[in-house]
């Protein structure tokens, strides 16, 4: 067997994953399905809607499993924990960088399974933000921008990780079906 120094830890991805709490900036339809600058461009043009509108942005956490990434809404999270501690004391929400396996039962927002997620891109100007480029169909491609509470790179190299274990997976599963 090969040294398993490049294999990803898969089992952070299991069962209810990795839960960030971040805020969701908006959602564009973008033309291509991948594009540092393409992004980078989707990002500022919400952030300036989000500055213009005034509004407070949507609190959610990104939720991170073998399954994908689900946009979850942090309110109504918050509302089912309350429920939950009350039945079962003990329970503790979710820290800023948070890496808990924390229960992903609010309301889900969005749901993106991995293999359409095309593209990851950082925000340049600012280390706090990041988006992602999930295909609706062959020529539709969304703009997901993102605004982390901790640092966006956890998450971003979280996604990255989650993409290599998807990918062993896939690659040990046909290596077996050959044997
Ligand atoms: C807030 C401040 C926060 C920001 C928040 C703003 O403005 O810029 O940093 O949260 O955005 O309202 P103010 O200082 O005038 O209160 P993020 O850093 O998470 O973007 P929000 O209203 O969209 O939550």
């Amino acid at each position: 067997t090969k040294a398993k120094k490049d294999e990803v830890d898969v089992s952070r991805f299991e069962g209810n994953g990795l839960s960030f709490k971040a805020k969701l900036i908006g959602v564009e339809d973008v033309p291509e399905a991948r594009g540092d600058q393409m992004c980078q461009d989707a990002l500022l043009k919400l952030k300036n809607a989000v500055r213009v509108s005034g509004e407070h942005k949507q609190k959610i956490f990104v939720n991170v499993t073998l399954e994908g990434l689900k946009i979850v809404d942090a309110i109504s999270l918050a509302g089912n924990q309350n429920k939950k501690k009350n039945d079962l004391k003990g329970s503790k929400p979710a820290e800023d960088n948070e890496e808990s396996a924390q229960e992903a039962d609010g309301s889900v927002l969005h749901s993106h399974a991995v293999h359409r997620i095309s593209f990851i891109s950082r925000d340049v100007t600012d280390s706090r933000a990041f988006g992602y480029i999930y295909g609706e169909s062959d020529d539709t491609h969304k703009f997901y921008a993102i605004k982390t509470a901790a640092a966006a790179e956890q998450l971003v190299y979280t996604i990255r990780d989650l993409f290599q274990a998807v990918y062993d997976m896939k690659k040990k599963e046909m290596e077996d079906a050959k044997q």
